[in-house]
């Protein structure tokens, strides 16, 4: 049987996703958290010295969003042909979209320019990605982005826009989007997983 070990900081960030994926799966793997005063030690020890790292049987695999797409893809929640594909991709695309516009939250160190570019994020770029997204569901009509069955692209939403703290608040003017995230959340595999992961802000 495949050894599956994901190993990341002790934050949701960008492993959160895989971990979501396994969760969906009810694949089993290792859930490794390095706590970040161990890290400068462990660096050296992975390919790129970044996390996410997933090693299967042993083997190391960097870069967040292809993990994600490798576990999407091996567990079925891909999508089944070239062009369901190109319709998950799009959605990931938006989804980068958004982590891009998070992104500088975070690193910025300002705190009066960081409450400008939470401004920003919560008036303008997230209601406009929320916008794309709820667009896309309204042409699928099944309340999932692609076909008819929680995929990839519903966790890695919910995912984003938990990161963004859209969850309360932003996606209620987006009537779709906001019941895609309900599904997502009510899965039952995703809610066991919810009530069980490690409390993190991030
Ligand atoms: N493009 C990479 C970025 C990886 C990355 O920046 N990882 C950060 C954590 S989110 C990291 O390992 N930082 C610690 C370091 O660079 O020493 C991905 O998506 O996996």
């Amino acid at each position: 049987m495949t050894q599956y070990k994901l190993i990341y900081f002790d934050v949701r960030g960008r492993g959160e996703l895989s971990r979501l994926l396994f969760a969906l799966s009810g694949q089993e793997y290792e859930d490794v958290r390095i706590k970040m005063e161990n890290w400068p030690a462990q660096k050296g020890n992975y390919i790129f010295s970044r996390l996410p790292v997933l090693e299967v049987d042993g083997k190391q695999y960097g870069q967040s969003m292809a993990i994600a797409s490798f576990l999407a893809r091996r567990f079925g929640f891909h999508g089944k042909t070239d062009v369901e594909i190109l319709e998950v991709d799009q959605v990931i695309g938006i989804v980068g979209d958004i982590l891009e516009v998070l992104v500088k939250v975070f690193v910025e160190k300002d705190e009066a320019k960081k409450a400008e570019i939470v401004k920003e994020n919560n008036e303008t770029n997230i209601p406009k990605f929320l916008g794309f997204l709820e667009t896309l569901l309204k042409n699928n009509r099944s309340g999932y982005f692609v076909g008819d069955k929680i995929g990839y692209a519903d966790v890695a939403v919910f995912d984003v826009l938990d990161a963004a703290g859209a969850l309360k608040g932003l996606v209620d003017g987006f009537p779709l989007v906001k019941a895609n995230v309900e599904k997502v959340k009510t899965n039952a595999r995703i809610a066991k997983y919810l009530a069980t992961r490690p409390q993190s802000t991030m």
